[in-house]
């Protein structure tokens, strides 16, 4: 007996695992271990045999259980020490930091003008940045001889030696994306196209390459009065102020008739600008009815239907709306810059939102 309680501490004591416990248990204490087995035993012993091995037995079976218990125990202390040391965390380490990169500004206004006119139901319509002549001008009411064309400091793009069609050139605004728009879904139509677009200028107020938004709506009773209120809807959220006022001034374009450009009420107090109050106008965009040669092109029958279209710089309303002061500095990708002006990247404009909060 004296052996058995030896063996079973000793290996007990030695146990690796629980696994390697349970082994043990049912080998010394289980149905057929080998201290049951002793114990059944006792029924072949005299009566006095039996007065000391019984008790003796038992004595055994308690002591090598408690064993067992024990060893579990602590085993099952160990895989739990063992696992908060591997998973184990420092809450008091600062949070993550904040992204390096930021959101330029001019994507962060594009996002929120697709947001406002998404709202009003206007859908974003994109097109090539190399165009066709046809696309870019003719399409437009811009014939070749027009002065517009000269106006606009087109780039051309180059063409074979000897090819003698028309060369492609850089859009010099997103209006050809109305048109081909026109052409593939006919009306009714409510679009935006923002985008790219490019003229041979530089200097503090132009840049080679530039964003425009452009806007187009067409149906059977859309009127100047349509214009006024959804370009009024747009500056009001755009800006942020509620008191916006907008003034419509007579114009010229080859692609609107008739036309207007659109100031808006502005204050320079202090040299910085405040949109919707003082005495001063800011020109910020051109607008106007779209011209019945113009609708024609696009494959619409000007007699059954007629619309309102509008322009704005991107880049323009993205200054006057944060503030910038060089239109240069956009496209520098001085660091710098970017930090100041920048947006966080989870900061996505919304209307429900507030816009640029
Ligand atoms: C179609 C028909 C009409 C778009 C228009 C303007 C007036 C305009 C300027 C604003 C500032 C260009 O970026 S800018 O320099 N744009 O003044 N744009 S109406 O008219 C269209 C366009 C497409 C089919």
């Amino acid at each position: 007996m004296d052996d058995l309680r030896e063996k079973y501490l000793t290996l007990i004591k030695d146990v690796a695992d629980e696994a390697a416990l349970e082994e043990l248990r049912v080998q010394a204490v289980g149905k057929k271990g080998e201290i049951s087995l002793k114990m059944r035993e006792l029924g072949k012993m005299t009566p006095e045999e039996r007065q000391v091995a019984g008790p003796a037995l038992n004595a055994l079976k308690d002591e090598v259980n408690s064993a067992l218990n024990a060893r579990k125990a602590s085993l099952a202390d160990a895989a739990l020490e063992e696992r908060l040391a591997s998973e184990w965390l420092d809450v008091t380490l600062p949070g993550r930091r904040r992204p390096a990169g930021t959101i330029h500004p001019i994507s962060q206004v594009w996002e929120e003008l697709t947001a406002i006119f998404a709202s009003l139901g206007f859908s974003v319509a994109e097109g090539p940045q190399i165009e066709s002549d046809w696309y870019n001008f003719d399409a437009l009411n811009i014939p070749g001889h027009h002065p517009a064309r000269a106006e606009m400091d087109t780039f051309y793009m180059h063409r074979e030696d000897g090819d003698n069609r028309p060369p492609h050139v850089l859009r010099t605004h997103t209006s050809p994306v109305q048109i081909r728009s026109m052409e593939a879904q006919g009306a009714p139509i409510r679009i935006i196209a923002p985008g790219r677009v490019y003229r041979s200028d530089y200097d503090q107020t132009h840049t080679p390459m530039f964003h425009q938004v452009e806007g187009l709506a067409i149906d059977k009773d859309i009127s100047m009065a349509h214009l006024k209120w959804t370009l009024e809807e747009f500056c009001r959220t755009f800006f942020e102020v509620d008191g916006v006022e907008l003034r419509f001034r007579a114009s010229h374009f080859p692609f609107t008739e008739p036309s207007a450009e659109v100031d808006i009420r502005c204050s320079w107090q202090g040299g910085t600008l405040k949109i919707g109050e003082g005495d001063d106008w800011l020109e910020i965009l051109g607008s106007g009815m779209v011209h019945p040669k113009v609708l024609q092109n696009g494959g619409i029958d000007p007699k059954e239907w007629q619309g309102f279209a509008f322009g704005v710089g991107i880049d323009r309303i993205a200054m006057l709306k944060y503030g910038i002061p060089d239109l240069r500095a956009f496209f520098d990708s001085d660091l710098r810059w970017l930090r100041h002006y920048g947006f966080a990247a989870l900061d996505q404009p919304d209307l429900a939102g507030g816009l640029s909060r």
